[in-house]
């Protein structure tokens, strides 16, 4: 077929509908694995998105924190538009002259010594699970075959069916079995118990270091220098998902330097790709990363020269502070705010950084609900489960538009009969 993509084809026996733009919500070649507010974006600049009838909306979701430096960050755009016109894909069967550096930075910035790229946040999941497996194996003596990672109720990593098979999320996990064993599930917070379900066995221990999707929980402060200590006692790793929780977006480099503490791995994503390319990348140190050999673990775009240019783009405006003392700053105005809102339609805040969940009355709507009224003030945003929506806009961010969306929603839970 010359010129359409094969998507132009007619299906047999369909009329293939018409596509206009304001139509392109609406294909009826797109699986139903989700249900988007009704507004198509067209555009983006900085904190801002504009759909395609030229309407504006403040992103307070910012791609689940993939956006930390907002829609089109000139030096973002910058770097992957010149690496474009150079090389965008060598795969690892060859040197490229942007992972070297990219390696450099990132481990500096985490202050380890071994970076291992990958693509998508849940690819650099299922990498620590692997990592850790091999090390339990060959480096701690753990019995072939019978590696734990400890993990805690209420997490998400991600989709892929070993991740799913230890989520504790019917609507993540039903009809994709079979599952992977080798995973212990204990509650979130709770040290002793996490202590208490170590055995010769367990290899890993793996956490948010504040749960994103179950709703922005955040633990005890204590919480994570206590699994620190135990597992260091016990001679198994931690490995930290900063995938959504890092790279500036609690007000720190990493969610953990916030509680002292520093993991074995880092597994990173999302914000990595600075909102242009999939990056993810766990790292840590040789003594463990170092484990895997070539021919062991992989991926075609692994490491891609674009992925890595960006990548180093992000480290760089990483390296100052600033977008982490920005967060910091911004987060502090945003979570007083909202708290002046406890007990006018708002029954809890929860947060770190730019990061807020906030915990709707259930009698005044579904956090579903909440959004679409968002959106028809302007101001986008996503629930996470029943009346719970979150707060995460980009870090650029300006304090006046932050103080306007907290208006906006007093003003929906208003029109919804809160006092
Ligand atoms: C969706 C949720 C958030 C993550 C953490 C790993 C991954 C994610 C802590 C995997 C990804 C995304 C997935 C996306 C929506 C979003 C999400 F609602 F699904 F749960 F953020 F909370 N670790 N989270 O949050 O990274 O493979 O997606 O790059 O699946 O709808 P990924």
């Amino acid at each position: 077929m010359s010129g359409g993509s094969m998507a132009d084809a007619p299906v047999a026996g369909t009329s293939v509908p018409v596509q206009t733009a304001d139509s392109a919500a609406h294909t009826d070649h797109l699986a139903h694995n989700y249900h988007p507010l009704d507004v198509t974006i067209e555009s983006g600049n900085g904190a801002w998105v504009t759909d395609v009838t030229g309407r504006k909306y403040l992103d307070c979701l910012a791609a689940y924190s993939a956006l930390n430096f907002g829609h089109g960050h000139p030096a973002l755009v910058a770097a992957a538009k010149a690496q474009l016109d150079r090389i965008t894909l060598t795969s690892r069967a060859f040197h490229n002259d942007q992972l070297g550096p990219f390696a450099d930075a990132l481990a500096k910035l985490a202050g380890k010594d071994m970076v291992l790229p990958m693509n998508t946040g849940a690819e650099a999941v299922e990498t620590g699970i692997k990592v850790a497996r091999a090390w339990g194996y060959r480096v701690k003596g753990v019995e072939p075959g019978r590696a734990t990672i400890i993990v805690a109720d209420g997490n998400f990593h991600g989709r892929t069916t070993t991740i799913i098979s230890f989520s504790n999320d019917e609507d993540a996990r039903a009809d994709f079995g079979p599952y992977t064993p080798g995973f212990v599930s204990v509650p979130y917070g709770d040290a002793a118990a996490l202590e208490a379900a170590i055995d010769a066995n367990t290899v890993a221990v793996l956490l948010e270091p504040i749960q994103g999707e179950a709703g922005i929980l955040v633990p005890p402060a204590e919480y994570l220098p206590a699994v620190r200590e135990i597992t260091t006692r016990n001679n198994v790793l931690f490995i930290a998902d900063e995938i959504q929780s890092g790279l500036g977006r609690t007000g720190a480099t990493f969610q953990c330097d916030n509680v002292g503490v520093v993991p074995d791995l880092y597994l990173l994503g999302k914000a990595l790709g600075g909102g242009i390319v999939p990056v993810s990348a766990v790292v840590g140190n040789a003594d463990i990363l170092g484990v895997l050999q070539p021919g062991q673990h992989g991926s075609t775009f692994g490491g891609n020269p674009l992925a890595a240019a960006v990548g180093s783009a992000v480290v760089e405006l990483l390296a100052t502070g600033e977008y982490q003392e920005r967060a910091r700053m911004l987060g502090d105005r945003l979570l007083a705010d909202l708290r002046a809102l406890l007990g006018h339609g708002v029954i809890a805040v929860r947060g770190a950084g730019l990061w807020a969940g906030i915990d709707i009355d259930p009698a005044l709507a579904t956090g579903r609900r909440v959004c679409e009224l968002l959106m028809e003030r302007g101001v986008l945003a996503k629930d996470t489960h029943g009346s719970t929506i979150r707060f995460a806009p980009p870090i650029v961010v300006e304090a006046a538009d932050l103080d306007w969306a907290v208006d906006q929603l007093e003003a929906v839970l208003l029109e919804l009969g809160a006092h």
